[in-house]
C-alpha cells in the first residue's frame, strides 16, 4: 500500500486569501483522501472498478451538492468551498472527482434550478446522502462536441412521454439510480428528463477498455420506447442553454479539481527529486530537474490564482461562461503538463504503480477532453474576444 505523504504547495500565500471556513471544508477533504482515497484508488484503477465504498465518505465531506442549500440535504456552501473540494478529491484521482462533479452539478444542479419542489424534495436529499447516485446523459454516438444537433427524442403519448435514443461516454451510467437525459421534443427543443433506473426500455451497458479515468465507471445509456412520466421533465428550463448552464458549474469544479492532480504529481517528483540520487548528487540539484519543478510551482501558482478569482466571480454571480471555459482549459492543460514532466524526473519508477503520476496523467487525458474539449474551450474564448463563432 502507498504512503501518501503529500504537502500541498501554497507558493504565493493563497491560504491567505481563504476564509476560515473554507480552509475547514478543505482540510476535512484533503485529510479523508489521504485516510480513504490514497490506500485504494491504485489497486481500484488498476482493476478498473469505481470503488464504491468511498460514496458515503464523499456525501461526508460534502461533495455531493457542496452549493445546493441545506434544506435540500446540500452542504449550503460558497463556491471557493466547492472548488477546494474538488481539488482535494482530484488530488486523489480525477475519476472520483468525477463521480462528484456529475451527482453535484449534472444531476443535483439541474434538479435543483430547472426541477419542480416535488423533485428537488424527492431526489436531491437522497442524492446529498449517496443513497441515490446519478448519471447526466448529453453525448451520443453521432453528437459530441455538437450536443445540439442530438438525435435522442420524447413524443407526448398523453399520460406519458415516449424516449427513444442513446447516449455514450457517460459517467457513473453502470450505476447510477437516476440519469438526466437531454432530448428533444415533437418541435425539436432540448428538455431534461429524469430517467429512473428499472423503467422498461431502460439499459446502461458498461463501457470497457479505457486506459484512462479507470477508477471511474463509464457507460451507454440506451432507450427503447422508455414511457416516463409527465411529472419526471424538468420544466424550468429548456433548450442547449439549459444543459450548457449545468456544464458551466462542472467546468469550475474541474479548473479546480486539475490544480489537485497537478499539485501531487508537483508534490511527488519534488520529494522524489531530493531522495533520488545519481552521478554523487540528488538530482534536485541538477539544473534540467530544476527548470522543471520551477516551470510546475510557476504554473500552478498562476492556476490557483486564476481559480480563485473565478470563485470570487463566481460567488458574486458575475462568471461568465467564456471565462469559466477559459479557466477550465488552462488549468487541465497545466496539470497535464505538469504530469508529464513530473512523470520524467521519476524516469522508471515514472511509470509504475507506486507512484501517482502516470495515474493522474492517463486520467488527464479524459478530463482535457470532457466537459468540452481543450479545442471547443480556445473556440469559445474566440468567439468570446472576436464576436464571431468559428466552431462551422
Ligand atoms: P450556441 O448557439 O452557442 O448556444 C445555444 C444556447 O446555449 C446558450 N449557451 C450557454 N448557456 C449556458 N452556459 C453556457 N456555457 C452556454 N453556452 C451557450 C446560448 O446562449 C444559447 O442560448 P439561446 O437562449 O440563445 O438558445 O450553441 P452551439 O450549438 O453553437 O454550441 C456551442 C458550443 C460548441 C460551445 C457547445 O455546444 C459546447 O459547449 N460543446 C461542448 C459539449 C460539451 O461540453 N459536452 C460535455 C458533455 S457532459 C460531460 O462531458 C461530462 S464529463 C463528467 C465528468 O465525468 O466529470
Ligand atoms: P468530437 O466532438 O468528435 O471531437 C473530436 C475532435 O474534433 C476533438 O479534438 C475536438 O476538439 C475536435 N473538434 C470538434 N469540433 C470541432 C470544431 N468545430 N473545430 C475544431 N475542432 C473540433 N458526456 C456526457 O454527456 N456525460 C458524461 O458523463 C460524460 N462523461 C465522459 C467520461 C469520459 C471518460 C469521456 C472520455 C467522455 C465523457 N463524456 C460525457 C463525453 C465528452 O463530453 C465528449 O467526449 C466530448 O464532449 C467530445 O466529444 P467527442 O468525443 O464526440 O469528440
Amino acid at each position: 500500500m502507498r504512503t501518501d505523504n503529500f504537502q500541498a504547495p501554497d507558493y504565493y500565500n493563497i491560504d491567505e486569501l481563504l476564509t476560515d471556513e473554507h480552509k475547514i471544508v478543505r482540510d476535512a477533504a484533503r485529510e479523508w483522501v489521504k485516510r480513504e482515497v490514497s490506500p485504494i484508488i491504485e489497486d481500484a484503477a488498476q482493476k478498473a472498478e469505481f470503488p464504491k465504498s468511498i460514496i458515503g465518505g464523499l456525501a461526508e465531506i460534502g461533495a455531493f451538492g457542496p452549493y445546493i442549500p441545506e434544506e435540500y440535504g446540500g452542504a449550503g456552501l460558497d463556491q471557493i468551498s466547492y472548488g477546494l473540494i474538488m481539488q482535494e478529491i482530484e488530488r486523489g484521482d480525477s475519476g472520483v472527482r468525477s463521480t462528484a462533479s456529475v451527482q453535484s452539478s449534472l444531476v443535483m444542479y439541474p434538479i435543483y434550478q430547472y426541477g419542480t419542489e416535488e423533485q428537488r424534495k424527492k431526489y436531491l436529499p437522497k442524492l446529498a446522502s449517496g443513497e441515490f447516485m446519478g448519471c447526466f446523459g448529453l453525448t451520443e454516438p453521432d453528437h459530441g462536441s455538437n450536443p445540439g444537433g442530438m438525435t435522442t427524442n420524447f413524443k407526448d403519448k398523453g399520460d406519458h412521454y415516449l424516449l427513444n435514443g442513446a447516449k455514450m461516454w457517460i459517467s457513473n451510467a453502470p450505476f447510477a439510480d437516476v440519469a438526466i437525459v437531454w432530448a428533444k421534443d415533437e418541435n425539436g427543443r432540448i428538455h431534461g428528463l429524469i430517467v429512473e433506473r428499472g423503467m422498461e426500455g431502460f439499459s446502461t451497458p458498461e463501457t470497457h477498455n479505457k486506459w484512462s479515468l479507470r477508477a471511474s465507471a463509464t457507460g451507454e445509456l440506451i432507450f427503447d420506447n422508455v414511457k416516463v412520466p409527465k411529472e419526471n421533465l424538468m420544466p424550468n428550463k429548456s433548450g442547449l442553454g439549459a444543459p450548457l448552464g449545468c456544464l458551466d458549474s462542472a467546468r469550475y469544479g474541474i479548473a479546480w479539481g486539475a490544480i489537485g492532480a497537478a499539485m501531487d504529481c508537483y508534490d511527488t517528483a519534488l520529494r522524489y527529486a531530493k531522495e533520488r540520487v545519481q552521478f554523487d548528487k540528488p538530482i534536485a540539484g541538477t539544473q534540467l530537474q530544476q527548470k522543471k519543478l520551477a516551470e510546475m510551482i510557476t504554473e500552478i501558482t498562476k492556476a490557483q490564482l486564476m481559480a480563485w478569482r473565478l470563485g470570487v466571480l463566481r460567488n458574486e454571480g458575475k462568471a461568465t461562461s467564456a471565462q469559466i471555459s477559459m479557466a477550465k482549459r488552462n488549468n487541465v492543460e497545466m496539470a497535464i503538463n505538469i504530469a508529464r514532466e513530473a512523470r520524467q524526473v521519476l524516469g522508471g519508477m515514472g511509470i509504475s504503480g507506486e507512484y501517482s503520476i502516470m495515474r493522474h496523467m492517463m486520467n488527464l487525458e479524459s478530463v482535457i477532453t470532457y466537459e468540452g474539449t481543450h479545442d471547443i474551450h480556445l473556440l469559445i474564448t474566440g468567439m468570446d474576444i472576436t464576436g464571431i463563432p468559428a466552431f462551422q
